[in-house]
């Protein structure tokens, strides 16, 4: 098998989960984030053949395009693109948040996977094929107390992934969704900006996902026959029932 991944946000959590999945299903992998040491940690564990790193902050349009427009002949053909860089800034009541909380998420979470997406797109369109992964969550289908930024932008990605399926169909690209709930990442450190007391009490008296188990999920996704789109998947922890019950040990 010859085909290519491009995953956002592969140093860490989810996309660097997928990252190494996708790559043992036999793609070669650009992997995207603003921490080059860990993308270059990654291509020599993968070999330099099976990772092409690409450094860049999802907020910056121009390095986004730019980045893209130069990948080398034999990296363009891009089979799919998993939209998953993104993250949380605080947790606060909606008359306490703090603006730059709010500019943070909106600007990653729904401009940067535009951006990436528009980068990618003519890849796909001049082929006539591809397959589009957008990694919303729970908050995108639900609200929770201190949540409502980051929930609107997870609304958002919800609603941008219907819309890119409506559009797309017809040039032969797949667009899915995947919603997860809680999964142990470096999300809490970022969202309790660099609090990992707090951060790993989230994950606490009952077992969270990993992000290993939203990777197998992602590789199922992409691995099904071209006749198969799974739209969209909630993905939750057993112990999880929706955005704000999770049963955990006392
Ligand atoms: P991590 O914090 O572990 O990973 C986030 C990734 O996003 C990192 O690779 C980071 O790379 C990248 N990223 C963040 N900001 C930027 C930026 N400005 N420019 C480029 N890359 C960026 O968290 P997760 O793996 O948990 O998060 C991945 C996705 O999953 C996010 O979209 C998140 O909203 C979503 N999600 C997470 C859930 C959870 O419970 N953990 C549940 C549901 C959804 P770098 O810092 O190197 O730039
Ligand atoms: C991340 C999961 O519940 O913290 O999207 O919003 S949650």
């Amino acid at each position: 098998m010859n085909r290519i991944a491009l995953v956002t946000g592969a140093t860490s959590g989810i996309g660097l989960a997928t990252a190494l999945e996708l790559a043992h299903k036999g793609y070669r992998i650009i992997a995207t984030g603003r921490r080059q040491e860990r993308l270059q940690e990654l291509r020599q564990k993968l070999g330099e053949d099976n990772v092409y790193p690409l450094v860049f902050d999802v907020r910056d349009k121009v390095a986004v395009m730019e980045a893209v427009a130069a990948l080398p002949d034999n990296w363009r053909q891009v089979d799919v693109l998993v939209n998953n860089a993104g993250n949380a800034h605080g947790l606060a009541p909606i008359q306490d948040g703090a603006v730059d909380d709010w500019d943070a998420m909106i600007d990653i979470n729904v401009k940067g996977l535009l951006y990436v997406t528009k980068a990618v797109l003519p890849l796909m369109q001049e082929r006539g094929r591809g397959h589009i992964i957008n990694i919303g969550s729970i908050a995108g289908k639900e609200v929770y107390p201190n949540g409502n930024v980051y929930c609107a932008s997870k609304h958002a990605v919800d609603a941008l992934s219907k819309a890119m399926r409506v559009d797309l169909v017809q040039h032969g690209i797949k667009v899915s969704e995947v919603n997860p709930g809680l999964v142990e990442t470096e999300f809490s450190e970022v969202r309790f900006k660099g609090d990992t007391e707090r951060a790993a009490t989230v994950y606490q008296g009952y077992e969270p996902l990993q992000a290993q188990d939203i990777a197998e999920l992602i590789a199922f996704i992409v691995t099904r026959p071209a006749h198969v789109n799974l739209a969209e998947v909630l993905v939750l922890p057993s112990a999880q029932a929706s955005a704000t019950l999770v049963v955990k040990e006392q």
